[in-house]
């Protein structure tokens, strides 16, 4: 008998949108329901190309916006072989940002297409759920101040919310939109119910290809 695979579901958003809350939560829910599952991010900061990269994210150094963005994409590359052994072994991976978020934030640079942003990423696992947290920027103001972090100001949030929703129109890939407005608990349950789903149809199909 075959061994089912594990899930791999992504949660996307713009900052404060409740990315990490509920990757966390969703985690918890599945472990307490008898599934294994496990949390990652990206980026993955402990690595030496995620070193470079918080680096980088804390304005302790600055990289060329081409170099940096290919950095993002060879911190996901280089996790592909444990993603796939832990979801070939039955692990769901609950995942707060991936390359969407690359694509999102770079392109929300001046003269960065789309289509460049995402060549690197083709051939990723492909997430078989992407949620996508949605909150207006004013309602994201309200959950407090922005850090001090690269990218943390209201005005390029704005762009990358744009870009997002430009994203959101391939079909090639499995988006819903999750109202984030609503309480932390709410939230949770109309997460769960998308995942129920998920968790049901994937399990018996070969982990597919990103953007390919
Ligand atoms: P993200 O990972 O998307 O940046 P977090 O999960 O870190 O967001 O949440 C940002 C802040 O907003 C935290 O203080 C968190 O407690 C709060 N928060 C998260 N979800 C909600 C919600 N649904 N309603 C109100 N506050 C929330
Ligand atoms: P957090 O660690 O707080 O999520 O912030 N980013 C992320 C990119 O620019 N490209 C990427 O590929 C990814 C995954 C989003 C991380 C910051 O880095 C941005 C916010």
């Amino acid at each position: 008998m075959s061994c089912r695979r594990g899930a791999l579901i992504v949660l996307e958003g713009v900052d404060k949108a409740g990315k990490t809350t509920q990757c966390k939560k969703l985690v918890h829910a599945l472990q307490q329901s008898g599934r294994a599952a496990e949390m990652m991010r990206f980026p993955d900061r402990t690595t030496q190309i995620g070193q470079l990269i918080s680096s980088y994210l804390e304005k302790k150094s600055n990289l060329e916006d081409h170099t940096i963005h290919l950095l993002f994409s060879a911190n996901r590359w280089e996790l592909v072989p444990l993603m796939k052994k832990k979801l070939e072994q039955g692990i769901t991976l609950v995942v707060d940002r991936y390359a969407f978020s690359g694509v999102a934030f770079t392109s929300a640079k001046p003269d960065f297409s789309l289509e460049w942003c995402k060549c690197p990423d083709v051939g990723l696992p492909k997430p078989d759920l992407v949620m996508f947290l949605q909150l207006n920027p004013s309602v994201a103001a309200e959950r407090g101040e922005f850090g001090t972090e690269r990218y943390e100001t209201s005005t390029f949030q704005r762009t990358v919310q744009q870009r997002f929703e430009q994203l959101m129109k391939d079909p090639s890939v499995n988006w819903k939109v999750i109202d984030a407005t609503k309480s932390i608990e709410v939230v949770h349950n109309d997460i769960k119910v998308l995942c129920e789903n998920t968790l049901n149809t994937c399990e018996n199909l070969p982990i597919g290809e990103l953007w390919k």
